[in-house]
C-alpha cells in the first residue's frame, strides 16, 4: 500500500487543465459498439481502470477491440456476435461495467459468471438482478442475487414496465439495455432523472428510445449500426479542480472538453448558490454530448442546502462538494443522499470521517450530512485514507492543498479508476 505525502499550504493554482474522458461515456461506447454492427471509433476514451475492466470483458465475450493511439476501435457484430466466455468476467472496482453488462447478458442464451473486488462484492445488485429476472433472465448469486459472484444465463426475455424505486443510471441502463432485445416494449420509470447518457447513446447508435418525463422506454430488436464517438472531459473530474480553484486563495483554473450535460452539471448550480466565481464558455452545440469550458475563481462561499432531485445530478461530487461546504459562511445539509453509502465505499461515513480527522467539523446524518463552514483556519494535517475509493483520494489530495500541517494518504492507488493523471494534472496548477 505504502503512505503518499500529499502537497499542502498551496498559495495559489494557476492555468488550464484538459480533463480526461468521461468514465460513463467511456463505459457505454465500448458496450454499444460492441453490440451494433460495424466499426465504432471512440476518441477521448478514458484509459482508467474501470474503462479498460470494460473492455476486458468485452474481449473475453468475443469482440474485437484496438487501442490506435488515443482512440479505442470496436469491430461489433450485433448482439449474436457476443460468445460465452470460457473464463469469469472480472469487473475489478466498476460497478456501471458489472450492472450495465448484466443487462446485454440478459438477453444472450449463454452462461457467464462476474466478479469484483471487495468493493464490488459489498455493493448491492438485486437492483438489477430482480428486474432482468422478472424480464425471464436466470440470475443467481450470493444472497439471492444480491452479492457477486453472480451467474446469468439469459435469452427468450420480454419487455416490462419497471417502477424503479431508486433514481439510477445504472439500473435504467441495465433494464434498457435489457430491454433492446427483448420481445416487445420495456419501459423503467424513475423516482428522480438520473443521467441519461444511455439515452443518448441508443440514438447515437441509430435506434430509438421514448423519454416522457420520468419515463423512458425501447422497443426490442432494432439494429444499432457502429458510429464515432467523441468523448467530453468528465465533469465529475473536473468537480475537484472546480473546488481547488474555489478554495485555495488566488487560483483561476480553466477546465477545458468538460461534459456540460444537464443531468450531470448539479454541482455548478450548487457552487454559483454558494457563491462560486464560476463562468461556462459552450464550445460544441448540443449533438450528441454538450461540451464547454469552465473557469473557476477563488471567491467567498457561503452555506447551502442540496436534496431532492439535484442528488442524482450531483451524486459522485458530493465527497468534493462536503470539503467545499467546510470553507463556506454557515452551515450545509445535504440531504436525500441515501445512495451515497452503497458506493465504492460508504461514502457517508468515509467523508465525514477522514475530513473530521484533518480538522473539519463535519456530522453524518442518516441520509447525508450536515457541514459547520468557517473551517479554514481548522485545517491542520495527520494520516488520511482513500479506502480504496477514487473519489475520496482525490477529495482528500484537494482538502490537503489547503492544510496547514503535513498529510499523508493511504491508498492513494485507487484513483486511477477514474483519473490515473490527477497527481500530474494537479501538480501543472502549482
Ligand atoms: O461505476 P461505479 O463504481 O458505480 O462508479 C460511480 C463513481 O463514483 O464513479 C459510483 F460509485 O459512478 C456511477 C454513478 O454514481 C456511474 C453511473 C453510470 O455511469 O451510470 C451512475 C451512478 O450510479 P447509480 O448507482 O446512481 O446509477
Amino acid at each position: 500500500m505504502g503512505k503518499h505525502t500529499l502537497q499542502t499550504n498551496i498559495t495559489s493554482l494557476q492555468g488550464d487543465i484538459i480533463v480526461p474522458g468521461d468514465k460513463s461515456i467511456s463505459h457505454r461506447s465500448v458496450m454499444f459498439g460492441a453490440v451494433a454492427e460495424g466499426v465504432t471509433t471512440v476518441t477521448g476514451f478514458l484509459m482508467g481502470e474501470d474503462c479498460l475492466s470494460t473492455v476486458s470483458c468485452f474481449r473475453q465475450l468475443g469482440v474485437e477491440i484496438e487501442e490506435k493511439n488515443d482512440q479505442m476501435v470496436i469491430h461489433g457484430k450485433g448482439w449474436a456476435g457476443l460468445k460465452e466466455p470460457s473464463e469469469v468476467l472480472n469487473v475489478g472496482n466498476s460497478g456501471t461495467t458489472i450492472r450495465l453488462m448484466m443487462g446485454i447478458l440478459a438477453g444472450r442464451n449463454f452462461h457467464a459468471t462476474l466478479i469484483g473486488d471487495e468493493s464490488i462484492g459489498k455493493r448491492p445488485m438485486t437492483r438489477v438482478t430482480k428486474p432482468l429476472g422478472q424480464m425471464g433472465a436466470k440470475i443467481d448469486g450470493r444472497q439471492h442475487g444480491e452479492y457477486t459472484p453472480l451467474s446469468i444465463r439469459g435469452g427468450g426475455i420480454s419487455g416490462i414496465e419497471y417502477h424503479a424505486p431508486v433514481a439510477s443510471a445504472q439500473v435504467k441502463s441495465s433494464i434498457l439495455l435489457a430491454g433492446l432485445q427483448a420481445e416487445g416494449i420495456t419501459t423503467v420509470v424513475e423516482p428522480e432523472k438520473s443521467r441519461d447518457h444511455t439515452e443518448r447513446m441508443i440514438r447515437q447508435f441509430g435506434g430509438t428510445v421514448d423519454e416522457k418525463g420520468l419515463s423512458v422506454s425501447v422497443r426490442g430488436g432494432q439494429p444499432l449500426k457502429g458510429t464515432e464517438i467523441q468523448v467530453p472531459g468528465d465533469i465529475s473530474s473536473a468537480a475537484f479542480f472546480l473546488v481547488a480553484g474555489a478554495i485555495v486563495p488566488n487560483s483561476c483554473i480553466t477546465l477545458k472538453n468538460v461534459g456540460l450535460n444537464p443531468t450531470r452539471t448539479g454541482i455548478i448550480d450548487v457552487m454559483k448558490a454558494m457563491g462560486a466565481d464560476i463562468t461556462i464558455e459552450e464550445t460544441a452545440e448540443e449533438q450528441f454530448e454538450p461540451i464547454g469550458d469552465i473557469t473557476i475563481k477563488t471567491s467567498h462561499l457561503k452555506g447551502t442546502t442540496i436534496g431532492g432531485e439535484l442528488i442524482p445530478r450531483l451524486i459522485d461530487e458530493l465527497p468534493i462538494i462536503a470539503l467545499l461546504a467546510t470553507q463556506a459562511e454557515g452551515e450545509t445539509i445535504i440531504r436525500d443522499a441515501h445512495e451515497l453509502k452503497v458506493k465504492e465505499t460508504n461514502r457517508i461515513d468515509t467523508v465525514v470521517n477522514e475530513l473530521s480527522k484533518l480538522g473539519a467539523s463535519i456530522t453524518a446524518t442518516d441520509d447525508g450530512m450536515v457541514i459547520h463552514g468557517d473551517d479554514k483556519d481548522k485545517f491542520t494535517g495527520g494520516v488520511v485514507s482513500s479506502h480504496g475509493d477514487h473519489r475520496i483520494g482525490m477529495m482528500l489530495a484537494v482538502a490537503a492543498l489547503i492544510c496547514k500541517e503535513e498529510v499523508s494518504l493511504e491508498h492513494k492507488e485507487a484513483i486511477s479508476v477514474s483519473y490515473p493523471q490527477f497527481f500530474a494534472d494537479l501538480e501543472k496548477l502549482m
